[in-house]
């Protein structure tokens, strides 16, 4: 079994390589890169994307639309994630958060799935955590050196791929992908 996902970001691809492994499904990357709806909903994002992509590849894929919300910031960068990353980046994170004592945050994943003149389906994944005093870590991308799961002390850059491959908004969404298209398309 093989889906394609349509990504820009490397470091999406190789966890959902790794997390799809483990239901026998095989990720091939597409790198199309797909207009990103302006709108408040990963999901409705996330359903548009893959609609779009699906049309144009002619065949089925997944995209994922992510995007991390931090409650002292009332939900800020939330569907806005790349582009604050691009721009801002972590360092502007930490600033915007300097003596705010409430440092709680939660990524959320969602992944849309669309065969071309379907409907796209989405599948959401979350994971509550908080946000770093100061970047740690070295591994994986984005703000994973900023962002700290509950009931670890250690940032997601810290904890490395695999462990967070284990516990992550990313693999939760995947896993609630896997188990549909397992019933309801790959049998
Ligand atoms: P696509 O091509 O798949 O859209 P993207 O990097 O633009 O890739 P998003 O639109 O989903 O991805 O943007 C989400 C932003 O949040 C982006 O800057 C990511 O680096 C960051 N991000 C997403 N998931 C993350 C994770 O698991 N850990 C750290 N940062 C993450
Ligand atoms: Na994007």
């Amino acid at each position: 079994m093989k889906v394609l996902f349509a990504t820009g970001n490397i470091g999406k691809y190789h966890e959902a390589k790794q997390i799809l492994a483990r239901y026998g499904i095989e990720v091939e990357r597409v790198d199309l890169d797909y207009p990103e709806l302006q709108s408040d909903s990963l999901e409705e994002i996330a359903a548009y994307g893959a609609r779009y992509c699906a049309e144009s590849l002619g065949q089925p894929v997944i995209v994922e639309d992510s995007g991390l919300f931090i409650e002292a910031l009332n939900g800020f960068p939330g569907p806005y994630s790349a582009y604050v990353f691009d721009t801002i980046g972590n360092e502007g994170i930490l600033k915007l958060l300097e003596g705010e004592e409430n440092r709680k945050a939660e990524f959320i994943s969602v992944v849309g799935y669309c065969e071309p003149g379907g409907r796209p389906v989405t599948f959401t994944g979350e994971i509550r955590g908080r946000i770093a005093e100061e970047p740690r870590g070295e591994e994986g991308f984005g703000y994973d050196p900023i962002f700290i799961p509950e009931g670890e002390d250690s940032t997601f850059a810290e904890l490395g791929v695999e462990e967070k491959c284990k516990i992550s908004h990313r693999t939760k969404a995947l896993e609630r992908f896997a188990e549909w298209y397992k019933n309801n398309v790959a049998g």
